[in-house]
C-alpha cells in the first residue's frame, strides 16, 4: 500500500518536472546554462515535502495555488509568445481590451501552453481517487520544529531571491527568469514598487538602475532640445522645412500592422503595396529606418508616443494608467494654431479608452462606431476602404486648417479580409491560409484603401493643401512565431528579426515638395512630434518630448519598450537588445544593413541612455510633467540627480 502512495508522490512531481520543462522551453530559458529550472524544481520539492505534513486547510490552500501558479504559467507562455515577455499583474486588468480582438487571442494559444495546463486535471483526478489513502499515508511524526525551519526556508529564499536586497548581479539575472520568483517580485513591485517609485525622486531611480551621472546630463541636455543637435541647419540658422506645412491641413494615418518591409518590395511578380510604392516617388519624404516604440499599449501606445512624444511603459497601456494626465502634444499644439482637430477609428469608442483620452489629448471630435456608418464590415470593424470613403466626405465638410488622425483596422491579425472584400494578391499556394500570406493580402487591400482615399481628397479639392502622414502602429507579423520566422526569412533572404519587424515605414506626403527623399536617418514614434513641430511651427516650449526633429537630425537613436526591453535600442547602423537576465553583457547587437550579429563591444552607454529616456519619460508620466518647459525639466534632472549623489 506504501508503495503505491510513494509512486503517486513520484508522479506528481515527474508531472510537475515535464510541465515546467515544456515552459522553460516554451519561454526561451535555457535549462543547462541558467539554474532557473532546478531552483523551481527545488521549490516544488519543498513545497510538496511541506504539503504532506500540512493540515487539510493548508493542504487546501496549496492545492489552490498550486492551480493558481499553473494558471499563470499558461498566460506567460501565451504572452511571451506575443510579446516576447512574461505576464506582470499589471495586464490583469487589460483583459478588457482582449474582446474585441477573440480571434487574435485564440491564434495565439501555442499548443505549449495547453500542455502546462494538462496536469491539472490529471493531479485532481489523483487527488479524488487515492485521497484517503495520501491522507493516511502522512506520517504524523515530523518535528514541528523541522517542518517550521523547511516553511520559512522556503518562503525566505523565495522572497530573498525576489526582493534581492544586496542587489547581486546572479540573483537579479535569476529572479528575472525563475517562475516563482519572478512573479513574486513582479507583484511586490507592481503594487507597493509603485509606491515607492512615486516616492522616490527621479535621481535615486537613475542611480538604482546604474545609469552614470554623464549619460544622465547627455540624455537631459537631448531632451531638452527640442529639435536635436543639427549640422543641417542652413546658414540663416533656418532647419530646413521650417513652416513648411504652417495654414495646411494635416492628415496623419496611422496604419494597423503596416511593416517596412512591404514597401517597394515585390511578391510573386507583384507589387505588394502598388499605391504607396507611387507615392513615395513624387513630393514624399520616406523614412525608412523608422521604428515602432511601442509599450504594453500596441495600437495605442504608438498612437500616444506619436501625439505626445514620450515613451510609453511596459506596465500597461499608457491610455489606461495616465488618462487623467494633462498632455501638450500634437492635437492641442496645432489646435493652439487654430486647427480644428479629430481622431477616427471604426471601432467601439472605448476600445483602449479612447472615448475618454482623446478629449484630453485636445481632440475635438472623434468619429467612432458611434457616428460612422458601419456599413461594411471586415475583422476588428469597419472596412478601411468604407472608412476612407467616410472620412474623405466628412472632411470636405470640416473646417480648414483641420488636423484628422485616422486610425486603419483592416490589416489587423489573424489578417484575414472578409469574404465580401475583393482580395487582389494572387499569393502562391503554399502561403494561402498562412498568417504571412493573410498579412500579405491584407496590407495590400489598407494600400488600395489609401489610394482610394488620396484619389478622393484630389476629387473633393483638400489635396493640394495638406500633408499626409503615414506610418505603421507596429509589426504585423511576430519573428517569435516559427512559422512566419520561416516564411519571411525565405522571403527576405535573411534572417527575420527584430530589425525588420520593428521596422515600420514614416511617410510624409507634402503635395508641391518637389523632391522624393529617402531618409535613412534612425527615429521612432518619439520623434514624430518634433518632426511635425518643425514643419507646422508648433511652440513645444512647454511640452516634455523625448524625440528630435528626423528631418534636421543626424544622428538617430530610438530606445524601445516591448519585444525588445528596457536598455534596448536601435541607433543609426546598429540595433541592441539587453539580455533576457536585465544584464548588458547577455545582451545582443545586429547590423541593421547586413541584419548580422555583430559584437555588443562599445554599446553599453546607448543602452544606459535608453534605460534613462524611457525612465525619465515614465517618471513625467507618473507625475504628471508632460507640460513642463525645457528649464524646469532640465532643472527637475539636475537638481534630483544631484541630491541622489550626494546620499
Ligand atoms: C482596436 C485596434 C487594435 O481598436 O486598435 O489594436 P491592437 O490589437 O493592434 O493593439
Ligand atoms: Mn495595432
Amino acid at each position: 500500500m506504501k508503495e503505491k502512495i510513494l509512486k503517486v508522490r513520484y508522479l506528481v512531481f515527474i508531472l510537475f518536472a515535464i510541465k515546467m520543462l515544456v515552459y522553460y522551453i516554451a519561454v526561451d530559458i535555457p535549462i543547462f546554462s541558467s539554474l532557473s529550472y532546478w531552483v523551481t524544481l527545488i521549490f516544488f520539492g519543498l513545497t510538496m515535502y511541506l504539503y504532506y505534513y500540512s493540515t487539510q486547510r493548508t493542504q487546501r490552500v496549496l492545492r489552490f495555488v498550486y492551480a493558481i501558479f499553473s494558471l499563470v504559467l499558461f498566460i506567460d507562455v501565451i504572452y511571451y509568445n506575443y510579446f516576447n515577455q512574461l505576464v506582470s499583474v499589471n495586464q490583469i486588468w487589460q483583459i478588457k481590451n482582449i474582446k474585441g480582438t477573440e480571434d487574435s487571442v485564440k491564434s495565439a494559444i501555442p499548443l505549449m501552453s495547453v500542455v502546462i495546463l494538462a496536469d491539472v486535471p490529471v493531479l485532481w483526478f489523483i487527488y479524488r481517487k487515492f485521497r484517503s489513502r495520501i491522507e493516511l499515508d502522512a506520517p504524523k511524526s515530523i518535528s514541528r520544529r523541522r517542518k517550521r525551519w523547511v516553511a520559512a526556508g522556503l518562503v525566505v529564499s523565495i522572497i530573498m531571491i525576489a526582493l534581492n536586497p544586496f542587489r547581486w548581479a546572479s540573483v537579479s539575472k535569476l529572479n528575472s527568469t525563475e517562475a516563482v520568483t519572478v512573479h513574486v517580485k513582479d507583484a511586490v513591485e507592481s503594487t507597493l514598487g509603485k509606491v515607492v517609485y512615486n516616492l522616490s525622486s527621479l535621481g535615486t531611480i537613475l542611480q538604482n538602475k546604474e545609469v552614470p551621472v554623464n549619460v544622465v546630463e547627455e540624455v537631459s541636455e537631448e531632451v531638452t532640445d527640442e529639435t536635436g543637435e543639427s549640422e543641417d541647419v542652413s546658414d540663416s540658422g533656418q532647419a530646413q522645412y521650417a513652416g513648411l506645412g504652417e495654414g495646411m491641413n494635416l492628415i496623419v494615418i496611422q496604419v494597423e500592422s503596416m511593416q517596412n518591409f512591404v514597401l517597394n518590395a515585390q511578391y510573386n511578380g507583384q507589387e505588394i503595396t502598388p499605391y504607396l510604392n507611387q507615392l513615395l516617388k513624387e513630393d514624399t519624404l520616406y523614412f525608412d529606418h523608422y521604428y515602432t516604440n511601442m509599450g504594453k499599449g500596441n495600437t495605442s501606445d504608438a498612437e500616444f508616443s506619436t501625439q505626445t512624444g514620450l515613451y510609453p511603459v511596459i506596465e500597461g497601456a499608457s491610455y489606461d494608467l495616465y488618462v487623467d494626465n494633462s498632455f501638450n502634444g500634437l492635437p492641442k499644439l496645432l489646435a493652439d494654431k487654430g486647427y480644428y482637430t479629430s481622431a477616427a477609428i471604426g471601432d467601439d469608442k472605448d476600445f483602449y479608452n479612447r472615448a475618454t483620452i482623446y478629449p484630453r489629448l485636445g481632440f475635438d471630435y472623434f468619429y467612432n462606431e458611434d457616428n460612422l456608418n458601419m456599413d461594411e464590415i471586415s475583422g476588428l470593424g469597419l472596412s478601411d476602404k468604407s472608412m476612407f470613403r467616410q472620412m474623405a466626405e466628412n472632411l470636405a465638410g470640416q473646417e480648414s486648417p483641420f488636423y484628422s488622425f485616422i486610425i486603419t483596422l483592416t490589416n489587423h491579425y489573424p489578417y484575414v479580409l472578409d469574404e465580401h472584400l475583393e482580395a487582389t494578391l494572387k499569393l502562391r499556394d503554399e502561403d494561402k491560409d498562412t498568417l504571412f500570406g493573410g498579412y500579405l493580402q491584407t496590407i495590400r487591400y489598407t494600400d488600395e484603401a489609401i489610394g482610394e482615399f488620396i484619389e478622393a481628397l484630389k476629387a473633393n479639392g483638400l489635396y493640394d493643401n495638406t500633408i499626409i502622414a503615414i506610418y505603421g502602429d507596429h509589426h504585423g507579423l511576430n519573428c517569435l512565431d516559427d512559422e512566419n520566422y520561416e516564411k519571411m526569412t525565405e522571403y527576405l533572404g535573411y534572417s527575420y528579426d527584430y530589425d525588420t519587424m520593428l521596422n515600420i515605414p514614416l511617410i510624409l506626403h507634402i503635395p508641391g515638395l518637389g523632391e522624393a527623399r529617402t531618409i535613412e536617418t534612425v527615429g521612432g514614434q518619439v520623434d514624430f512630434l518634433a518632426t511635425m513641430a518643425n514643419l507646422f511651427d508648433l511652440d513645444l516650449s512647454s511640452t516634455v518630448t523625448f524625440g528630435q526633429d528626423l528631418l534636421n537630425a543626424d544622428e538617430g537613436f530610438v530606445a524601445t519598450v516591448a519585444y525588445m526591453l528596457q536598455g534596448s535600442f536601435i541607433k543609426d547602423g546598429v540595433l541592441y537588445e539587453i539580455g533576457r537576465d536585465g544584464s548588458f553583457e547577455s545582451g545582443r547587437a545586429l547590423d541593421l544593413h547586413t541584419h548580422q550579429a555583430i559584437s555588443i563591444d562599445g554599446l553599453e552607454e546607448n543602452s544606459q541612455k535608453a534605460v534613462t529616456m524611457t525612465e525619465i519619460s515614465k517618471y513625467i508620466l507618473e507625475h504628471d510633467l508632460a507640460e513642463l518647459s525645457d528649464e524646469a525639466l532640465a532643472d527637475l534632472i539636475k537638481t534630483q540627480t544631484e541630491e541622489a549623489e550626494t546620499k
